[in-house]
């Protein structure tokens, strides 16, 4: 058993027994604790914060919390009390890291070595940002995307553009894209963008920006670096530009959590968690034999819509021996996961099966 890390302030009420810490600002869950949950627990689910978090303060009035919109008929700035007037509505989604998974790249890549555990599947209610924008009049002419500002305060002095985590989607996503206060039935905690954050389910962790102070539509994507350049599938060695796929959409992925290293001879429960991505996930199969034959296995517990995992088991009559256990998703518009991701220079989005495969040792 290893010892537990000690957590950073801003997320100490996190259980440190069940997260991996890579840096202050980079926490993973720990495959093993994924287990085969429905909803991830606030205080399992990972962190990933570009720039350190603002202060605690930003919650201490939530209702009081301001958020400017512009490019709809008539631009105006509006309190989250405001909007709880408008509507409401909770939508259950896969919260994903852009680089989940990058670890199991053989190339070299730089930023967190994550495995499977930036990713939890979470309960989010807000106001649906189609009621706030139909209220604003419609979105103005000529604006295509959807582009959220967090709330980091930058210093005076540094470059804003380089620094500003901002992020622009294609507009099209209003169709379903919230505005949260609450997480999991609870006030939204300041590590995961709370007073309000834009939750756009479906699409990578990224573009789900906490502490939102800004919601534009807007004719041309952010300048922001982290749009323009960063987050961009390119092949190995090459630069980031915005001619490459930002990481918008996620594709169909799952991965067994349990069993990761041993389990008795006779019948075993293998279990994991299976997401669609941004179409619902359809069919899950297991496979003991490191892919050569694929059983199909039974989703636990209810549908929680389209953008949601959900848990698998599979009872399985496993021999002793080693065993590589894998498991591969299709989703409602009939993409299953690959064998193997390719490689890119960041290591994004790696879903295929092989490489989440885990070796197990039944005797
Ligand atoms: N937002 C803001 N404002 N800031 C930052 O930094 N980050 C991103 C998102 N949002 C940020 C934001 C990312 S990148 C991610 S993943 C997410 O978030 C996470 O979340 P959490 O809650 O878990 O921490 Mo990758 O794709």
């Amino acid at each position: 058993q290893e010892d537990a890390a000690a957590l950073p302030d801003y997320v100490s009420w996190k259980d440190a027994d069940d997260l991996i810490l890579h840096s202050e600002q980079t926490l993973e869950t720990k495959r093993a604790a994924q287990g085969a949950e429905l909803i991830t627990p606030s205080n399992d689910l990972y962190i990933r914060n570009n720039l350190p978090a603002p202060p605690e303060d930003i919650v201490a009035d939530r209702d009081a919390w301001e958020v400017g919109f512009e490019g709809v008929g008539s631009p105006v700035t509006m309190t989250v009390g405001e909007m709880k007037t408008v509507a409401v509505e909770t939508v259950v989604c896969v919260l994903q890291c852009s680089g989940n998974g990058r670890a199991f790249f053989e190339h070299e890549t730089s930023g967190s070595q994550w495995s499977v555990g930036a990713a939890g599947n979470v309960v989010w209610t807000g106001v649906p940002l189609r009621n706030l924008v139909e209220a604003m009049g419609g979105i103005a002419e000529g604006m295509t995307w959807l582009t959220g500002t967090g709330g980091e305060e930058i210093p005076e002095g540094l470059p804003k553009e380089t620094i500003q985590v901002e992020r622009s989607v294609p507009k099209e996503v209003l169709d379903r894209a919230i505005l949260a206060w609450e997480m999991n039935g609870e006030p939204l905690p300041l590590a995961h963008g709370g007073p309000l954050r834009l939750i756009v389910p479906g699409y990578y962790g990224v573009n789900n920006i906490k502490y939102v102070k800004r919601i534009a539509f807007t004719a041309e994507e952010s300048p922001a670096k982290i749009q323009q350049t960063g987050y961009r599938t390119r092949p190995v060695g090459e630069e980031g530009d915005p001619s490459q796929p930002s990481m918008f959409e996620m594709p169909v992925k799952s991965w067994i959590t349990g069993p990761l290293e041993d389990a008795k001879a006779g019948r075993v429960q293998i279990h994991g968690v299976a997401m669609g991505g941004a179409s619902a996930v359809e069919k899950i199969e297991v496979s003991t034999d490191g892919g050569e034959s694929w059983t199909e296995a039974g989703f636990i517990g209810p549908d929680m819509g389209p953008y949601a995992w959900r848990p698998f088991v599979l009872i399985a009559e496993l021999g002793q021996g080693t065993h590589m256990l894998a498991s591969r998703a299709t989703n409602a518009k009939g993409e299953a996961q690959p064998e193997n991701f390719e490689p890119n220079e960041r290591g994004y989005g790696n879903n295929g099966w092989r490489a989440h495969a885990v070796e197990v040792t039944v005797s």
